[in-house]
Protein backbone atom coordinates (compact mmCIF):
# COMPACT_ATOMS: atom_id res chain seq x y z
CA UNK A 1 0.00 0.00 0.00
CA UNK A 2 1.52 3.49 -0.87
CA UNK A 3 0.87 6.60 0.91
CA UNK A 4 2.14 10.32 0.70
CA UNK A 5 2.82 10.90 4.34
CA UNK A 6 3.12 7.94 5.58
CA UNK A 7 6.19 5.35 5.15
CA UNK A 8 4.66 1.40 5.78
CA UNK A 9 6.72 -1.79 6.00
CA UNK A 10 5.92 -5.41 7.21
CA UNK A 11 8.85 -7.69 8.22
CA UNK A 12 8.19 -11.62 8.76
CA UNK A 13 7.87 -11.58 12.42
CA UNK A 14 4.43 -10.07 11.03
CA UNK A 15 5.42 -6.17 13.00
CA UNK A 16 4.93 -3.38 10.62
CA UNK A 17 6.09 0.03 11.32
CA UNK A 18 4.29 3.07 10.35
CA UNK A 19 6.01 6.37 9.79
CA UNK A 20 4.61 9.23 9.53
CA UNK A 21 6.31 11.18 7.04
CA UNK A 22 6.60 14.91 6.32
CA UNK A 23 9.72 15.32 8.65
CA UNK A 24 10.14 18.94 6.88
CA UNK A 25 6.96 20.12 9.22
CA UNK A 26 8.41 18.00 11.89
CA UNK A 27 5.55 15.52 10.97
CA UNK A 28 2.86 17.57 12.08
CA UNK A 29 -0.97 16.07 10.76
CA UNK A 30 -2.72 17.83 8.61
CA UNK A 31 -6.52 16.22 6.92
CA UNK A 32 -4.37 14.16 4.11
CA UNK A 33 -2.65 12.53 7.32
CA UNK A 34 -5.51 11.96 9.16
CA UNK A 35 -6.87 10.16 6.10
CA UNK A 36 -4.03 8.32 5.03
CA UNK A 37 -3.56 7.50 9.31
CA UNK A 38 -7.69 5.87 8.87
CA UNK A 39 -6.67 4.21 5.97
CA UNK A 40 -3.49 2.51 7.00
CA UNK A 41 -4.48 1.24 10.30
CA UNK A 42 -8.13 -0.06 8.58
CA UNK A 43 -5.63 -2.32 5.97
CA UNK A 44 -2.77 -3.36 8.83
CA UNK A 45 -5.86 -4.40 11.39
CA UNK A 46 -7.84 -6.28 7.90
CA UNK A 47 -3.67 -8.59 7.25
CA UNK A 48 -3.49 -11.66 8.73
CA UNK A 49 0.16 -11.06 8.43
CA UNK A 50 0.42 -8.17 10.31
CA UNK A 51 0.36 -8.99 14.75
CA UNK A 52 1.57 -6.00 15.62
CA UNK A 53 2.40 -2.38 15.07
CA UNK A 54 5.19 0.14 16.06
CA UNK A 55 4.09 3.54 15.24
CA UNK A 56 6.72 6.48 14.80
CA UNK A 57 7.99 9.27 12.89
CA UNK A 58 10.63 10.15 10.20
CA UNK A 59 13.52 11.85 10.88
CA UNK A 60 15.48 11.87 14.41
CA UNK A 61 13.37 15.03 15.61
CA UNK A 62 10.05 14.29 15.91
CA UNK A 63 7.39 11.91 16.27
CA UNK A 64 4.63 14.59 15.42
CA UNK A 65 4.99 18.17 16.15
CA UNK A 66 1.62 18.28 16.32
CA UNK A 67 -1.80 19.40 14.21
CA UNK A 68 -0.60 21.27 11.31
CA UNK A 69 -0.59 25.19 12.29
CA UNK A 70 -1.05 26.27 9.03
CA UNK A 71 -4.09 24.70 7.88
CA UNK A 72 -5.75 25.35 11.25
CA UNK A 73 -5.01 28.95 10.95
CA UNK A 74 -7.22 29.17 7.74
CA UNK A 75 -10.40 26.67 9.79
CA UNK A 76 -13.98 27.67 10.37
CA UNK A 77 -15.69 26.16 13.36
CA UNK A 78 -17.36 24.16 11.20
CA UNK A 79 -14.07 22.64 9.39
CA UNK A 80 -12.14 22.54 12.80
CA UNK A 81 -15.09 20.42 14.25
CA UNK A 82 -14.26 18.15 11.09
CA UNK A 83 -10.95 17.99 11.97
CA UNK A 84 -11.87 16.76 15.28
CA UNK A 85 -14.01 14.20 14.55
CA UNK A 86 -12.03 12.65 11.52
CA UNK A 87 -8.84 12.82 14.34
CA UNK A 88 -11.12 11.20 17.52
CA UNK A 89 -12.53 8.44 15.10
CA UNK A 90 -8.91 7.66 14.08
CA UNK A 91 -7.77 7.55 17.54
CA UNK A 92 -10.73 5.44 18.37
CA UNK A 93 -10.08 2.52 15.29
CA UNK A 94 -6.62 2.47 17.19
CA UNK A 95 -8.47 1.21 20.39
CA UNK A 96 -10.65 -0.68 18.64
CA UNK A 97 -7.88 -2.43 16.61
CA UNK A 98 -7.45 -6.19 17.03
CA UNK A 99 -3.58 -5.64 16.80
CA UNK A 100 -1.53 -3.79 19.51
CA UNK A 101 0.03 -0.27 18.27
CA UNK A 102 3.36 0.56 20.17
CA UNK A 103 4.24 4.42 19.44
CA UNK A 104 7.56 4.76 19.43
CA UNK A 105 8.23 8.59 20.18
CA UNK A 106 11.39 9.65 18.82
CA UNK A 107 11.64 13.45 19.13
CA UNK A 108 8.90 16.03 19.56
CA UNK A 109 5.27 14.55 20.78
CA UNK A 110 3.29 17.94 20.81
CA UNK A 111 -0.71 18.69 20.64
CA UNK A 112 -2.55 16.18 18.62
CA UNK A 113 1.35 14.21 18.26
CA UNK A 114 1.37 13.77 21.34
CA UNK A 115 -2.63 12.62 21.82
CA UNK A 116 -2.05 9.89 18.52
CA UNK A 117 1.05 8.52 20.91
CA UNK A 118 -1.90 8.15 23.67
CA UNK A 119 -4.35 6.74 21.13
CA UNK A 120 -2.01 3.80 20.90
CA UNK A 121 -1.51 0.90 23.36
CA UNK A 122 1.37 2.16 25.06
CA UNK A 123 4.48 4.20 24.53
CA UNK A 124 8.38 3.88 24.82
CA UNK A 125 10.07 7.47 24.00
CA UNK A 126 13.74 8.07 22.89
CA UNK A 127 15.89 10.14 25.54
CA UNK A 128 15.53 12.99 23.58
CA UNK A 129 11.99 12.95 23.34
CA UNK A 130 9.48 16.07 24.16
CA UNK A 131 6.02 15.77 25.34
CA UNK A 132 3.44 18.10 26.01
CA UNK A 133 0.30 19.58 24.99
CA UNK A 134 0.56 23.02 24.00
CA UNK A 135 -2.36 24.26 22.76
CA UNK A 136 -3.43 26.88 25.19
CA UNK A 137 -0.51 28.34 23.63
CA UNK A 138 -2.12 28.85 20.54
CA UNK A 139 -5.45 30.17 21.70
CA UNK A 140 -7.57 26.33 21.38
CA UNK A 141 -7.30 23.21 23.68
CA UNK A 142 -6.70 19.41 22.60
CA UNK A 143 -9.19 18.35 20.33
CA UNK A 144 -8.15 14.81 19.89
CA UNK A 145 -9.31 13.34 23.04
CA UNK A 146 -6.08 14.75 24.49
CA UNK A 147 -7.73 16.42 27.79
CA UNK A 148 -9.49 12.71 28.94
CA UNK A 149 -6.57 10.32 27.76
CA UNK A 150 -3.52 12.59 29.30
CA UNK A 151 -6.13 13.17 32.78
CA UNK A 152 -6.70 8.76 33.02
CA UNK A 153 -3.13 7.90 32.22
CA UNK A 154 -1.12 10.16 34.53
CA UNK A 155 -4.01 11.57 36.65
CA UNK A 156 -6.47 14.40 36.71
CA UNK A 157 -3.62 16.88 38.81
CA UNK A 158 -0.72 16.30 37.06
CA UNK A 159 -2.82 16.67 33.37
CA UNK A 160 -4.38 19.76 34.65
CA UNK A 161 -0.54 21.26 34.90
CA UNK A 162 1.05 20.36 31.46
CA UNK A 163 -2.95 21.56 29.81
CA UNK A 164 -2.82 24.63 31.58
CA UNK A 165 0.69 25.68 31.30
CA UNK A 166 1.31 24.23 28.09
CA UNK A 167 4.61 22.88 29.75
CA UNK A 168 7.00 20.31 27.83
CA UNK A 169 8.41 17.59 29.30
CA UNK A 170 11.16 15.69 28.68
CA UNK A 171 11.41 11.60 28.25
CA UNK A 172 12.53 11.03 31.77
CA UNK A 173 10.06 13.05 33.56
CA UNK A 174 7.40 11.17 31.57
CA UNK A 175 8.41 7.94 32.40
CA UNK A 176 8.03 9.25 36.05
CA UNK A 177 4.69 10.42 35.94
CA UNK A 178 4.01 7.15 33.32
CA UNK A 179 2.84 8.86 30.27
CA UNK A 180 6.04 6.70 28.97
CA UNK A 181 6.77 3.26 29.88
CA UNK A 182 10.13 2.96 28.93
CA UNK A 183 13.11 5.50 27.74
CA UNK A 184 15.96 4.54 25.71
CA UNK A 185 18.97 6.03 23.79
CA UNK A 186 17.60 7.24 20.78
CA UNK A 187 19.49 4.55 18.59
CA UNK A 188 18.06 2.06 20.24
CA UNK A 189 14.49 3.29 20.53
CA UNK A 190 13.23 1.20 17.54
CA UNK A 191 15.13 -1.77 17.76
CA UNK A 192 13.41 -2.17 21.44
CA UNK A 193 9.82 -0.74 20.11
CA UNK A 194 10.07 -3.78 16.94
CA UNK A 195 11.36 -6.26 19.81
CA UNK A 196 8.57 -5.64 21.92
CA UNK A 197 5.88 -5.90 18.79
CA UNK A 198 7.72 -9.03 17.63
CA UNK A 199 7.83 -10.97 20.79
CA UNK A 200 3.65 -9.87 21.18
CA UNK A 201 3.42 -10.98 17.50
CA UNK A 202 4.77 -14.30 18.99
CA UNK A 203 1.96 -14.55 21.15
CA UNK A 204 -1.64 -16.41 20.69
CA UNK A 205 -2.97 -13.29 18.10
CA UNK A 206 -7.01 -13.97 19.03
CA UNK A 207 -5.77 -13.90 22.91
CA UNK A 208 -3.51 -10.68 22.59
CA UNK A 209 -6.94 -9.19 20.46
CA UNK A 210 -8.84 -10.14 23.28
CA UNK A 211 -6.27 -9.27 25.78
CA UNK A 212 -6.92 -5.50 24.43
CA UNK A 213 -10.37 -6.03 24.44
CA UNK A 214 -10.79 -6.20 28.12
CA UNK A 215 -8.24 -3.73 29.23
CA UNK A 216 -10.31 -0.91 26.37
CA UNK A 217 -13.99 -2.19 27.29
CA UNK A 218 -13.89 -4.44 30.48
CA UNK A 219 -11.78 -1.96 32.94
CA UNK A 220 -14.96 -1.52 35.67
CA UNK A 221 -16.89 -5.11 34.30
CA UNK A 222 -15.19 -8.21 35.85
CA UNK A 223 -17.43 -10.64 33.84
CA UNK A 224 -16.44 -8.94 30.67
CA UNK A 225 -12.69 -10.69 30.83
CA UNK A 226 -14.88 -13.64 31.85
CA UNK A 227 -16.68 -13.79 28.42
CA UNK A 228 -13.63 -13.22 27.04
CA UNK A 229 -11.62 -16.13 29.00
CA UNK A 230 -14.23 -18.46 28.11
CA UNK A 231 -14.80 -17.92 24.65
CA UNK A 232 -10.65 -18.33 24.20
CA UNK A 233 -11.37 -21.92 25.15
CA UNK A 234 -12.92 -22.45 22.08
CA UNK A 235 -9.90 -21.48 20.05
CA UNK A 236 -7.57 -24.03 18.49
CA UNK A 237 -5.12 -21.44 19.78
CA UNK A 238 -5.70 -22.08 23.57
CA UNK A 239 -4.80 -25.53 22.65
CA UNK A 240 -2.02 -25.46 20.74
CA UNK A 241 -0.58 -22.87 23.36
CA UNK A 242 -1.33 -25.43 26.46
CA UNK A 243 -0.27 -28.64 24.51
CA UNK A 244 2.94 -26.86 23.29
CA UNK A 245 3.67 -25.90 26.72
CA UNK A 246 2.65 -29.95 27.93
CA UNK A 247 4.86 -31.30 25.47
CA UNK A 248 7.63 -28.92 26.24
CA UNK A 249 8.02 -27.27 22.54
CA UNK A 250 7.21 -23.94 21.13
CA UNK A 251 3.89 -23.43 20.09
CA UNK A 252 2.70 -22.87 16.42
CA UNK A 253 -0.62 -20.66 16.90
CA UNK A 254 -2.37 -20.32 13.96
CA UNK A 255 -4.90 -17.62 15.21
CA UNK A 256 -8.03 -20.15 14.94
N1 LIG B 1 2.29 22.56 12.33
C1 LIG B 1 2.82 23.00 11.16
N2 LIG B 1 4.16 23.12 10.95
C2 LIG B 1 4.98 22.80 11.98
C3 LIG B 1 4.49 22.37 13.22
C4 LIG B 1 3.07 22.25 13.37
N3 LIG B 1 2.50 21.78 14.52
N4 LIG B 1 5.54 22.15 14.04
C5 LIG B 1 6.65 22.44 13.32
N5 LIG B 1 6.32 22.84 12.07
C6 LIG B 1 7.22 23.26 10.99
C7 LIG B 1 7.78 24.65 11.25
O1 LIG B 1 6.87 25.63 10.86
C8 LIG B 1 9.03 24.61 10.39
O2 LIG B 1 8.67 24.83 9.05
P1 LIG B 1 9.53 25.87 8.14
O3 LIG B 1 10.91 25.25 8.07
O4 LIG B 1 8.80 25.86 6.82
O5 LIG B 1 9.51 27.16 8.86
C9 LIG B 1 9.52 23.16 10.50
O6 LIG B 1 8.36 22.42 10.95
C10 LIG B 1 10.62 22.99 11.52
O7 LIG B 1 10.19 23.54 12.76
P2 LIG B 1 11.00 24.66 13.57
O8 LIG B 1 11.88 25.45 12.66
O9 LIG B 1 10.03 25.42 14.42
O10 LIG B 1 11.93 23.72 14.47
P3 LIG B 1 12.55 24.07 15.89
O11 LIG B 1 13.53 22.98 16.18
O12 LIG B 1 13.03 25.49 15.95
O13 LIG B 1 11.31 23.96 16.92
C11 LIG B 1 9.34 22.96 17.86
C12 LIG B 1 10.67 22.74 17.13
C13 LIG B 1 9.60 23.48 19.29
C14 LIG B 1 8.61 21.62 17.94
C15 LIG B 1 8.48 24.00 17.10
O14 LIG B 1 8.42 23.62 15.74
C16 LIG B 1 7.08 24.14 17.59
O15 LIG B 1 6.84 24.74 18.63
N6 LIG B 1 6.10 23.58 16.85
C17 LIG B 1 4.69 23.69 17.17
C18 LIG B 1 4.33 22.78 18.32
C19 LIG B 1 2.89 22.93 18.71
O16 LIG B 1 2.47 23.95 19.20
N7 LIG B 1 2.11 21.86 18.52
C20 LIG B 1 0.71 21.82 18.88
C21 LIG B 1 -0.11 22.26 17.75
S1 LIG B 1 -1.82 22.45 18.23
C22 LIG B 1 -2.48 20.90 18.08
O17 LIG B 1 -1.79 19.96 17.83
C23 LIG B 1 -3.95 20.81 18.28
C24 LIG B 1 -4.43 19.37 18.16
C25 LIG B 1 -5.92 19.30 18.25
C26 LIG B 1 -6.54 19.56 16.92
C27 LIG B 1 -8.00 19.36 17.01
C28 LIG B 1 -8.73 19.65 15.73
C29 LIG B 1 -9.15 21.06 15.53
Amino acid sequence: MAFDTLLLETDARGVAVLKVNRPENLNAVNTEVLGELWQAFRALDADAAVKAVVLTGEGGKAFVAGADIGEMLEMTPFSAGEFSRKGSEVFRFIDKMKKPVIAAVNGYALGGGLELALACDFIYAAENAKLGLPEVTLGVIPGFGGTSMLAKRIGPARARELIFTGKVIDAQKAALWGLVNEVFPADALMREATETAARVARAGGLAVAAAKDAIANGLDLPEYETALFSVLFSTEDQREGMRAFTEKRKPAFQGK
